[in-house]
């Protein structure tokens, strides 16, 4: 009888690391990928992928913090990146494994390396901006022909938004975007860890707040393209995928994306193995999958997001590289700005402050 328990046993453990090595679980982003790669990757590597998706940094965050996520790759935002990488929740990557690291775009790379030194840890999967979707018609309809439809002025002037709450506005429940964007506004630095200049976001924000009709990330995508709203402040991809959505509908609804004629926020998104993953080497051959120049074309030609995949390039449709709203020329850039991490001290100053906002009082 004890003989038969252990055996048992033997067999359930053997079992469960025999089944860990056959999944890779990745947890990205809503909106994030073109499924059909999915199913690639699963033909290609014999594993079958369990894939999850998230559409806040502080949701990740407090999972990767917690430990033993499940995860085998995660994909957060540099700057909250950093901060995890400090933290010790990520494994270096073996590079002997990732031989389309060789596809990957210096100019990108150098960027991410100010938040992950060497690149050790994590590669770029797509990186994107922080600005205005549009639903252009209904816009124009209720601000006049002639208002910009690039300008922080139509969602933080409380006249605007007034008018604008009658068709429905929605921001990003994601207060290290929303609060620097707020900073800019006001001509402060949008990168300050300063608590008094971090305060200075909350009166405007309060004086809007009873025109915003929700904060979150991801609803928009499709709310702005079936038009039940009129403006979202949200991601340039998945505003143009919200853009695709109403054409595909064919209820003509226009839809579109303009970073802010003030400064948008340009942030990138990296792919991470967890210290405890329970499959890194499928994890290694997910990221290689992704960094095969044709595969990360696919997502970006899908999502309409760039990504720091210089080999890509060349599959990328002339409606991807040749959008600026994408791919920004020189101009453009130079109108953007990037974010550091919080500490965690400030990362509280801040999370309280949002759940003022949000609260509205
Ligand atoms: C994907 C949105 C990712 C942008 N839907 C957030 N960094």
């Amino acid at each position: 009888m004890m003989f038969k328990t252990l055996t048992l046993t033997a067999i359930l453990a053997l079992g469960t690391s025999a089944a860990f090595a056959e999944e890779v679980r990745v947890y990205n982003w809503s909106d994030y990928i073109d499924e059909e790669l999915l199913t690639k990757f699963e033909e290609e590597t014999g594993l079958t992928l369990i894939y999850d998706v998230f559409d806040s940094n502080e949701v990740l965050e407090t999972k990767m913090l917690a430990g033993g996520s499940g995860y085998d790759v995660v994909v957060p935002t540099a700057d909250f990146m950093q901060r995890q990488i400090q933290a010790g929740v990520y494994q270096k990557l073996d590079k002997s494994k990732l031989p389309n690291l060789a596809n990957m775009w210096d100019v990108i790379e150098e960027r991410t390396s100010r938040y992950d030194p060497g690149n050790e840890y994590s590669i770029n999967y797509m990186w994107g901006t922080t600005g205005l979707g549009l639903n252009v018609n209904k816009v124009k309809e209720v601000l006049g022909d002639d208002f910009p439809l690039d300008t922080m002025d139509l969602v933080l002037k409380p006249e605007n938004m007034e008018k604008l709450a009658s068709c429905g506005v929605h921001f990003l429940d994601a207060p290290t975007e929303i609060i620097p964007m707020v900073l800019q506004y006001l001509g402060e630095d949008p990168d300050s860890s300063d608590p008094d200049v971090i305060a200075k976001a909350e009166a405007p924000l309060l004086a809007v707040r009873p025109h915003i009709q929700k904060f979150h990330s991801s609803e928009y995508v499709n709310a702005l393209a079936n038009g039940e709203i009129c403006v979202a402040v949200g991601w340039s991809g998945d505003v143009l995928q919200s853009r695709d959505r109403a054409i595909e509908a064919e209820n003509g609804v226009e839809i579109a994306y303009n970073p802010f004629a003030e400064g948008s926020l340009m942030w990138s998104d990296q792919m991470l193995i967890p210290a405890d993953s329970p499959n890194p080497d499928g994890a290694h051959q997910f990221l290689n999958f992704i960094m095969d120049a044709q595969n990360m074309a696919t997502a970006s030609n899908y999502v309409y997001y760039a990504n720091g995949n210089k080999a890509s390039q060349e599959f990328l449709l002339e409606d991807v590289i040749g959008d600026p709203a994408i791919y920004p020329t020189e101009e453009t850039m130079s109108n953007l700005y990037t974010k550091s991490p919080y500490d965690s001290k400030t990362q509280r100053v801040v999370t309280r402050l949002w759940t003022k906002i949000k609260s509205g009082t």
